[in-house]
């Protein structure tokens, strides 16, 4: 088994670990709470930590109460393409946005807030859904001589896999933790979001394989 020890030059991407996406919560991620634990032993092996804050202003064009007619899983066509609609979550400000109070990752440098523009979402921690408004965390990660980005939290086959394929495209290595993650899986999502990744070159690994 290929282990995996963190060093200077990586970085862990700990994606929307929020209360809407755990268990009762507005978009509920299955198990979601249950990585918790997982998450902050992970994350104590890093020196960098980045976590990101799904972000979204109300009336935000991810949210199925945005269109008329609209039910939370449809799927529509905006002016960048292909949308899910979701039900409201991840307000800005609201109990639901808030990251899970069980984690434990004082030493997390930056929360990266992404989903903020009312008009386009963004799964992706670098890039937004019309692949062109840039977040910065490329650049931020550059310039603290990240060269490789290790990434767990809500959920795999969206904002996990999304920010995969993107750091793969910034020139990262990249590598998802699977077992500190849970999916959504809808409609064949998960195998879906893992071959678009395998393909692009992201890892897939397990918690037992980082050492340190
Ligand atoms: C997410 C759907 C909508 C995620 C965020 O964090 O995976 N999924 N917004
Ligand atoms: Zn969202």
């Amino acid at each position: 088994m290929e282990t995996f020890t963190p060093r200077a030059s990586d970085a862990l991407i700990v994606v929307d670990m929020q209360y809407d996406f755990m268990p009762g919560g507005a978009l509920a991620v299955g198990e979601g709470d249950a990585i918790v634990p997982l998450v902050n032993r992970l994350a104590a092996k890093f020196a960098h930590v980045v976590l990101t804050q799904d972000w979204h202003p109300p009336g935000h064009a991810s949210f199925a109460s945005s269109h008329q007619g609209a039910k939370p899983f449809d799927t529509i066509r905006l002016s960048y393409g292909e949308q899910v609609l979701w039900p409201d979550h991840c307000v800005q400000k609201s109990r639901g946005a808030e990251l899970h109070h069980g984690l434990d990752i004082g030493h997390a440098i930056l929360v990266l807030r992404k989903g903020v523009n009312k008009e386009v979402d963004s799964y992706s921690a670098f890039v937004e859904a019309d692949g062109r408004s840039k977040t910065g965390l490329a650049g931020y990660l550059r310039e603290r001589g990240i060269d490789r980005v290790f990434l767990c939290g809500l959920a795999t086959d969206y904002c996990v896999a999304f920010s995969a394929l993107d750091a793969r495209a910034a020139g990262f290595a990249a590598l998802v933790v699977d077992d500190a993650c849970r999916a959504i899986d809808m409609a064949g999502s998960l195998a879906a979001a893992w071959a678009k990744m395998e393909a692009a070159g992201v890892t897939r690994v397990g918690s037992d394989q980082i050492g340190g």
